[in-house]
């Protein structure tokens, strides 16, 4: 799985720290990315030991893991998840952007139909404001449209994987990323409700009033916040 910046122990911390908060009996949205694996893992170890619980990926890769893990898959149409922990790029309080493994569609809808969403993170995310490019989810078919409407809201998008010899970042429901970049961002909540109304956006990669807790690793333990 793809791993950004950050040191491997302080993913790891939290991640784990998450996988301690899930209880027998659990249904749990199961993220993407480097930090949730941790997770993913630790939640198989305790499976392995006689936890139960029901795990809803939201990525083929978390998919993957969790099989490799031993956790059993269900799906949104089966169950609503107890608790999902997931990842992120950039964090400002609790207001997130998400979207670095194209995956950030499926990961809106499981961590908004939880009980209780957790974030895990290593301190190389947080900042004071969010000014990480925002990730949008484009039919492949609005990738021009989307991006003149992004210019027209002050932003420049640019297509994930443009410069690939085999062709652009293609997500897991086939469609197309677009990385728009609009510098500080002063209102989250604004600028998702603008682009949310875009028409061939299917999701925006900006988590705004959606997480609970955040958990951050450190190398030395984990500072947690709700
Ligand atoms: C997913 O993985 C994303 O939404 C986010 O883009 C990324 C974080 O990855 P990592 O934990 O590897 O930094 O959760």
């Amino acid at each position: 799985m793809k791993t950004t910046g950050g040191s491997e122990a302080a993913k790891r911390a939290a991640g784990e720290r998450a996988a301690e908060l899930v209880e027998d009996g659990a249904v749990v949205g199961l993220g993407t990315g480097s930090t949730a694996a941790h997770a993913i893992r630790a939640l198989g170890e305790r499976v392995g030991q006689g936890l139960d619980l029901r795990g809803i990926p939201t990525s083929y890769g978390s998919a993957d893991l969790a099989r490799e893990a031993g956790i059993e898959l269900v799906t949104l149409d089966d169950a609503l998840p107890d608790v999902t922990i997931d990842g992120a790029d950039q964090i400002a309080g609790f207001d997130l952007i998400k979207g670095g493994g194209a995956a950030h569609t499926r990961e809106k809808l499981v961590d908004s139909a939880a009980k209780r969403f957790v974030v895990v993170a290593d301190p190389s995310k947080e900042v004071e404001s969010l000014d990480h490019p925002v990730p949008l989810e484009v039919l492949p078919s609005a990738r021009e449209p989307v991006s003149r409407a992004v210019a027209g809201l002050g932003g420049e998008a640019e297509l994930r994987g443009a410069e690939r010899k085999d062709g652009p970042v293609v997500t897991d429901n086939g469609n197309l990323v677009l990385d728009c970049d609009f510098g500080r961002i002063e209102s989250p909540a604004e600028l998702g409700d603008e682009l949310s109304a875009i028409p061939g956006v299917l999701e925006h990669g900006l988590f705004v009033g959606l997480a609970d807790d955040v958990l951050v690793g450190t190398d030395g333990g984990v500072e947690e916040r709700r």
